[in-house]
């Protein structure tokens, strides 16, 4: 990165090192690249935290409005009992947790959901699911489901595991506008978490995704007693894909009792707004959302993350299983904050190149 020589002749008394601030690299930070290296990630990591904030406040608005934020509704719509093994999931069969297993719940119940979803001012409802991968004969209830909630004029988003190409395609063809599917961590650490799906086999995944022309929501978890390497090289991957994720949620670990995870060491939490800055700048078009953890997190921590670039929220007291702020806290926060709800964008076809929010 460049440092631009600043000629500050205000009559200001100026600190020392103040002419290499922020400024010199805000023409450069905010332009969309696929070659990030660890290296360039890693020192936006190690950049003072007030410089790291400033920086990653100026890309977002480059091209989003700073008072506004998309809301999202969880609903998970196939629970428990998941051949995975990931080990922070409360939902995979590995683990004895308070998580039953479950069916596919009705399409009349998913709809009734959306509707509530939609009063509660959320403008996307993502359905998750429990599985390794659909099949094919879930994908045929799952396509009418879509087809009902655009109906209401929401967005959709789904989750439901590994995706084969023609899977998608006709998720798709549905109207789903977009897919979830978590990169999770770095490749280094991934084994530690997860052993019977590769990262590979979810970038193959997130590859039937884009050709199906679904727009990508994929992103991670941090808290897990990874590194700070690993959360470089988790952003790295991310930041490197041939197209940038449209949304990116980085989720801080909710730690439940009777996972492999319980009882990690809880990662510092000023250490998840720096992820949630370095996110934002190497990413810039990108809808970074503060994603699972906010129950745990302080008024104060949330609103540095959204400094930091978050402009994206699970809204509605439960993620899939596990707690999420009641609404009214979150309404009263985001007044407190002067931060509003973006509307759902008009009914179109999917596959507009512009993530909702972006300028
Ligand atoms: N089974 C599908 C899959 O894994 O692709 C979809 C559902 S899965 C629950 C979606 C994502 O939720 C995971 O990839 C992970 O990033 C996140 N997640 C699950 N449990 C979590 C937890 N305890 N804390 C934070 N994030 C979690
Ligand atoms: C994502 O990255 N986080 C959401 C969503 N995508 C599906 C899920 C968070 C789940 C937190 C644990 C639970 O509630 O079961
Ligand atoms: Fe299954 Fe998804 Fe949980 Fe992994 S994260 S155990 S794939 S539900």
């Amino acid at each position: 990165m460049s440092e631009v020589d600043h000629n500050w002749d205000d009559g200001v008394t100026r600190q020392q090192g103040a002419e290499k601030s922020v400024i010199a690299e805000e023409a450069y930070e905010g332009c969309v690249r696929q070659d990030w290296t660890h290296e360039e990630i890693k020192s936006l990591y190690e950049l003072s935290f007030n410089e790291l904030i400033l920086r990653a406040q100026l890309v977002h608005r480059q091209h989003f409005n700073p008072d506004q934020i998309q809301m999202s509704r969880l609903l998970s719509i196939k629970t428990g009992g998941c051949p995975e093994d990931c080990a922070y999931c409360p939902q995979s069969a590995h683990y004895k947790t308070d998580v039953s297993a479950d069916k596919l719940l009705a399409a009349d119940t998913i709809l009734d959901e959306a509707q509530r979803a939609k009063e509660s001012g959320a403008s996307r409802f993502c359905m998750g699911a429990a599985w390794r991968s659909p099949k094919d004969r879930d994908i045929d209830e799952l396509v009418e489901v879509i087809e009902s909630v655009k109906r209401l004029g929401m967005e959709t988003c789904m989750t439901l595991g590994m995706l084969s190409p023609e899977q998608a395609e006709r998720l798709a063809k549905a109207g789903l506008d977009y897919y979830n599917h978590n990169i999770d961590t770095s490749p280094e650490f991934y084994r530690e978490v997860i052993t019977t799906r590769s990262l590979q086999e979810r970038l193959t995944t997130l590859e039937c995704v884009r050709a199906a022309g679904m727009k990508v929501c994929c992103g991670g978890i941090v808290g897990m007693g990874e590194s700070r390497a690993d959360r470089v090289g988790m952003i790295l991957i991310l930041a490197n894909l041939p197209e940038h994720p449209e949304s990116v949620p980085i989720n801080m670990l909710v730690q439940v009792a009777g996972t492999p995870l319980y009882g990690t060491k809880k990662l510092d939490v000023l250490e998840f707004v720096r992820t949630i800055a370095v996110t934002r700048i190497a990413m810039p078009r990108s809808v970074v959302r503060l994603s699972a953890g906010r129950e745990q997190m302080s008024d104060e921590a949330q609103a540095l993350c959204f400094f930091a670039g978050a402009s994206s929220i699970f809204i509605g007291d439960k993620l899939l299983t596990t707690n999420n702020p009641a609404l009214t806290d979150d309404t009263d926060l985001l007044n407190r904050l002067g931060i509003e709800p973006l509307p759902p964008p008009p009914l179109s076809a999917n596959g507009s190149d512009h993530p909702p929010g972006a300028r």
